[in-house]
């Protein structure tokens, strides 16, 4: 089978270019299909760390596939008009390139893919139609004429304030790859959760003083602590120290701050538990004028 598609692809070419050796830059027509003996795939990473192409200029042979590969984020391929960047030339040119939005998340083992073929030596604009990355920078330059045009893409980039998203994939084939094999490696992974927040401080500590008088139940509190309710029933204090706090039978906490004070719950002593919610509760200071 190998030999006899050689055969046909050989003497194809003996019979397009019969004075030549084969030229591995030209392609050949053979039924319909363009055969270029050089062509090539060339990777190229959409995104990761940063909202990047790398490399974000190619030199491409027609016949050769660019292989865009979908690092960490939501990216797209999105190709426009030298002079309309982060605009889709789909506006205008239905069959312009657009990948769609392809994502890699953490753990993947797979890269999502966007394999284009190049079926013209012409430059081609592209850039991610992705919220503000073409503004950043996350354009390139396919057979650019000069190292300029990539310069001057970027700046036009950055003078646009928003970008517009294509609409219909076009111009290429949507597909993966194993991770093992892609061109990056991929930006580390996120931590799932972040850690159980601190005890608050008891705020409190530093409250104003305040008169002897005694107010019983200045504020009555329900707190959804630890999937039980929790009833706080504060008593002003006369002193100036730090509140002072008993766990009674029952979930029943009674705590003695100053008037006024602002009462954290659940309390510190409770606050690592899983599950609770923090409630901030203002003593009312009128309570101790009454007294
Ligand atoms: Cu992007």
């Amino acid at each position: 089978m190998l030999f006899f598609a050689s055969s046909i692809l050989f003497a194809a070419v003996v019979t397009a270019r019969p004075s030549r050796l084969i030229s591995r830059q030209e392609p050949v027509e053979i039924g319909g299909f363009k055969i270029a003996a050089a062509n090539k795939i060339i990777p190229v990473v959409v995104g990761g760390p940063q909202d990047t192409f790398v490399p974000n200029t190619v030199a491409a042979a027609v016949g050769d596939i660019i292989q865009f590969q979908f690092s960490n984020g939501n990216h797209t391929v999105t190709q426009s008009a030298a002079d309309s960047p982060c605009s889709p030339l789909q506006a205008t040119v239905a069959t312009a390139i657009h990948s769609g939005h392809i994502p890699f998340v953490d753990g993947q083992t797979t890269v999502g893919t966007f394999n284009m073929p190049v079926t013209s030596a012409d430059t081609m604009f592209l850039y991610c139609a992705t919220g503000p990355h073409c503004q950043e920078g996350q354009v390139m330059v396919v057979n650019p004429t000069d190292n300029q045009q990539i310069v001057d893409y970027a700046k036009g980039a950055q003078s646009t304030t928003s970008s517009v998203d294509g609409t219909t994939v076009s111009g290429g084939t949507v597909a993966s790859i194993p991770l093992a094999e892609a061109a990056f490696v991929p930006a580390a992974a996120k931590e799932a959760a972040p850690p159980a927040a601190e005890a608050p401080a008891d705020p409190a500590a530093s409250s104003a003083s305040s008169s002897t008088a005694t107010d019983t139940a200045a504020s009555t509190d329900t707190a959804a602590a630890t999937n039980t309710t929790t009833t706080a029933a504060d008593t002003a204090a006369a002193t100036d120290a730090a509140a002072t706090t008993t766990t009674a039978a029952g979930g029943v906490i009674t705590t003695t701050v100053a008037a006024g004070a602002t009462i954290t719950l659940p309390l510190a002593a409770d606050a690592s538990l899983p599950g609770t919610t923090t409630v901030v509760v203002t003593v009312s200071a009128d309570a101790t004028a009454s007294a």
